[in-house]
């Protein structure tokens, strides 16, 4: 400040670690100055503090709306030290330089996040104009101001003070975080108004509000660079998915292994009864359902040893010891001899007993435990010059309806083996069918182990005879589950009906490309 004294100013709505924060600058000399609840809570903690009203000689206005709105705050923070008029300009009104600024915002995205619901105008007031002001001030003028937005950064803040010393670099990377901080926020109201004046278009544009969690080491091939982003930014909440699984033990996840975890993962989800899902670059190469989540695991290996081997191994339910046990010591079935091997193991929940049980298997078996994905995202895939973007894929199984087109009507085991099909091919790059028996052992060479099994395809058949549908007919195939909708719908049933073969339309197309 013009006289001398050392000053930060401090506006928070999330107030965690405040006391932390108010007492190291207290210790270092820093005069604080704040608004109403964040000065209250620093008196709390025993800590004094200025008003930002005694700066600027105005009440907070309009409920809030105008509080730090002021040319002696916003002066405070945008004077050039360097620039003799603007520091005369201060000292003519009388005004202080700010140092220091932490502020974080009004929790607009949590309010209107939430499961209760907000009414417009409680999301309008949510709206934190000065905050954002502030910070963007400050972090316009980082080379003077140290910004901060994140309670992370309070220990290195105070270590900074501490060690006296000056560094270009850190005040902008914490202005770069400052101005990441309001991007996001921006974007979340932008978004939100969107979404109140209804349609189902998307919006014209959009940003995403991402945060990094970390550096890979490579992208998909080790001369590619590579980083990985958390959505949601500004959300205290927990979101599910792959991106916030907790690792428990193994090697760095690299770029190829959080995509396929992730293919692993949503498959495995999708499944009510206990199911493994074993991936290979980022296709299901074997899926089970069984009650005894033992017998799933070995079936999900049995489905494609070769292709298992080195893949990722995701389960719905809790992994305890015996499975754990399993997954360490099930021998490969291509030579009985060999241990299996994998990338990744990832469930929703772990035993003590099941944990340790893994972490003996390698050094290197990465293992997370992972929550179910938030509904209802964008899904977006970069193209040339663009982005595509969709809602992702994520009705609910239960709402697709299994049609019976055919004059023969599927057994109860059929339908239930032709969902089961139908839920695995929606994982499966296209075109894709998949097939699937209740039995020991799902089919891999048409033969002996197709009879009665159930085939399920993303897409409808544009050809039936002598093509797909004939051949899985001839090959024992008890029931084919398929979207329908091509006109050649009737070719398809004449020929299952040919053949006495239940055919089902789920008037669903589940491509994945
Ligand atoms: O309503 S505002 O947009 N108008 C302002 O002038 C203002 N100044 C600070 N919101 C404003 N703030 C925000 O108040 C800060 O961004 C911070 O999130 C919050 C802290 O308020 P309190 O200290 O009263 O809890």
């Amino acid at each position: 400040s013009g006289s001398g004294v050392k000053q930060a100013l401090i506006s928070l709505s999330d107030k965690h670690d405040l006391a932390l924060l108010g007492k190291g600058l207290e210790a270092l000399g820093y005069s604080i100055v704040s608004t109403g609840g964040t000065a209250f809570a620093l008196v709390e903690a025993g800590i004094s503090v200025t008003k930002v009203e005694e700066l600027t000689c105005f009440p907070e206005m309009l409920d809030g709306r105008v509080k730090t709105l002021h040319p002696s705050i916003h002066g405070g923070i945008l004077a050039k030290r360097d620039q003799k008029h603007h520091m005369e300009a201060l000292n003519k009104h009388g005004i202080g330089t700010f140092d220091i600024v932490v502020v974080n915002l009004y929790p607009f995205y949590d309010k209107v996040s939430s499961k209760s619901g907000i009414a417009f105008d409680d999301g309008i007031e949510n709206i934190d104009i000065g905050g954002p002001a502030m910070i963007r001030a400050a972090a316009k003028n980082h080379k003077d101001v140290l910004v901060v937005v994140d309670s992370k950064d309070y220990a290195d803040l105070l270590e900074f003070l501490k060690s006296g010393k000056d560094d270009e670099q850190f005040r902008r990377k914490l202005a770069w975080k400052a101005f990441q901080h309001v991007a996001s926020y921006d974007s979340a109201v932008s978004e939100w108004l969107w979404k109140q004046t209804a349609g189902d278009k998307f919006p014209p544009s959009f940003t995403v509000p991402l945060s990094l969690k970390s550096s890979l080491r490579y992208g998909e091939n080790p001369h590619q660079k590579a980083a990985f982003y958390v959505d949601k930014s500004l959300s205290e909440v927990r979101a599910g998915g792959i991106a916030t699984a907790i690792q428990h033990h193994g090697k760095e996840m690299s770029y190829n292994n959080y995509l396929d975890a992730d293919a692993a993962w949503n498959c495995v989800t999708e499944f009510e009864d206990p199911t493994c899902v074993i991936v290979k670059h980022t296709n299901p190469c074997g899926v089970a359902s069984r009650e005894n989540i033992l017998e799933a695991y070995r079936l999900a290996v049995r489905a494609d040893p070769v292709s298992a081997f080195g893949g990722i191994v995701a389960f719905n339910v809790e992994v305890d010891e015996a499975l754990a046990k399993d997954i360490r010591e099930f021998r490969s079935p291509t030579d009985g001899e060999t241990r299996m091997f994998y990338e990744i193991v990832v469930a929703p929940k772990y035993t003590e007993k099941g944990l340790e049980t893994l972490r003996g298997k390698s050094k290197t078996l990465r293992i997370l435990e992972a929550s179910k994905n938030e509904k209802g995202k964008l899904s977006l895939r970069q193209v040339g010059g663009g982005w595509l973007a969709q809602d992702s894929d994520d009705l609910n199984p239960k709402d697709i309806q299994f049609n019976t087109v055919s004059e023969k009507t599927p057994v109860q085991s059929e339908l239930s083996d032709a969902k089961f099909a139908w839920l695995c091919v929606k994982h499966v790059k296209s075109n894709a069918i998949v097939i699937a028996k209740s039995l020991r052992i799902a089919f891999r060479k048409a033969g002996e182990e197709a009879k009665g099994a159930a085939l399920a395809s993303d897409a409808f058949f544009p050809f039936a005879w002598n093509d797909a549908v004939e051949e899985a007919c001839q090959n024992g195939i008890g029931v084919i589950a398929e979207p329908g909708g091509s006109i050649r719908d009737a070719d398809a049933i004449d020929c299952c009906n040919k053949y006495g073969v239940s055919l089902l339309f789920t008037n669903v197309r589940h491509f994945r490309h």
